[in-house]
């Protein structure tokens, strides 16, 4: 048995002090953060060189002490390895070369290429897993297989995910064939990182609001479902974080339907609300608007104390609702962890 704090919420202990982590912790708004990308030379670089993905994932821990490290990497390295074309333009974000119809899903490489590219990535966990102090907990993570193809569709980042949605309702054997290879895919991907050191694993489904109904079940239920099954199976005492961001209702049960050990709530619902009608399932992670990062002052004190709050009745690990933006203050953060810890 461990004592890591936040083992101890995934395995559903209600703890006095919620242990903390933050979304993006490791990124543009800490100026050691910016000084390493430099010297990887860009972001590609940096999330495939070992020992500078280290640094930058430890930074934040030496910094602020939180309770987790997630590994940093990006949820575009899985479709890179599965042959399509990445690149990032500075300033705007991702850019990929678009999947639009049943040949561009048949010409993916196969599943087991994956590691080929992803090694580095691997070599990056070996190191963290020696490097982290004994309290903190090592997170891995992917993109779920929606959020994911809405990039690999679109080709980059999208207001509405128009493009994936289109493909989906047009041409749904090509997007289902796009789904069934980004999950098989991700099962690998996260199963190294586990064999690597990741103690626990997050699926990002950072678009999962725009599915609505019997496509939520679909695309963001089922393929969560089909990856927890498989990596349980293969790691039973793993812990699994599902983020169905902007999920609103489809938060209401989602740990029961697809097995996660904890979900993790962006900040359209109330902390009150959540604790009503998911953490009665198990632990949650979340909810503070990242908002607060920027502007501080005692609104981000207050929020901080109705969310720790709001929670205490159960198993709970503080975090954002979404990532850390670049405008954000550091000394936001060590307030916010004050106010966790009691301050
Ligand atoms: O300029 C820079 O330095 C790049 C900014 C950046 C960073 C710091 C990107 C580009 N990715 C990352 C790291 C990252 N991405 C992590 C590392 C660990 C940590 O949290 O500290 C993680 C978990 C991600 C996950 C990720 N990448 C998501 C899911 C979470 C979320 O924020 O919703 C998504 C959607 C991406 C795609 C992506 N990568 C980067 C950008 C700017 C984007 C969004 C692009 C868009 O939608 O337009």
């Amino acid at each position: 048995m461990t004592d890591k704090t936040i083992l101890r919420a995934l395995r559903g202990e209600t703890l006095a002090t919620p242990p903390i982590w933050m979304m993006r912790q490791a990124g543009r708004y800490l100026p050691e953060y910016r000084a390493t990308r430099e010297q990887a030379g860009d972001f590609l670089k940096l999330c495939y060189n070992p020992d500078l993905a280290a640094e930058v994932t430890l930074q934040p821990i030496r910094r602020y002490g939180f309770d987790a490290a997630i590994l940093f990497a990006d949820i575009l390295l899985l479709p890179q390895a599965l042959g399509a074309d990445l690149w990032f333009v500075t300033g705007e974000g991702p850019r990929l070369s678009t999947i639009t119809d049943m040949a561009g899903v048949t010409a993916l490489r196969p599943t087991t290429d994956i590691h080929e590219t992803l090694s580095p990535i691997y070599e990056t966990v070996k190191i963290l897993a020696r490097a982290l102090p004994p309290e903190t907990t090592l997170i891995g993570f992917a993109g779920a297989p929606w959020t994911v193809a809405t990039y690999m569709v679109a080709g980059r980042g999208t207001p509405d995910q128009a493009p994936a949605h289109k493909l989906k309702d047009t041409d749904r054997a090509a997007f289902v064939a796009l789904i069934d290879r980004i999950t098989e895919g991700t099962i690998e991907y996260l199963d190294a990182q586990v064999q690597a050191g990741a103690e626990v694993v997050k699926l990002f489904d950072s678009w999962a609001g725009s599915l609505k109904g019997q496509d939520f079940q679909d695309f963001a239920v089922l393929p969560a479902k089909r990856i927890i099954a498989e990596l349980k199976r293969r790691h039973p005492t793993l812990p699994i974080i599902a983020f169905p961001r902007e999920g609103g209702d489809g938060y209401v049960g989602f740990a029961k339907a697809t097995g996660a050990d904890c979900v993790a709530l962006d900040n359209s619902v109330t902390p009150e609300w959540a604790a009503e009608h998911v953490q009665i399932d198990g632990c949650v992670q979340g909810n503070l608007a990242s908002h607060h990062m920027v502007t501080g002052g005692q609104a981000l004190v207050n929020e901080t104390r109705r969310i720790v709050k709001a929670f205490s009745g159960g198993p709970h690990i503080f975090n954002l609702g979404h990532g850390i933006t670049p405008d954000a203050d550091p000394d936001n953060v060590t307030r916010m962890i004050e106010a966790v810890r009691g301050g």
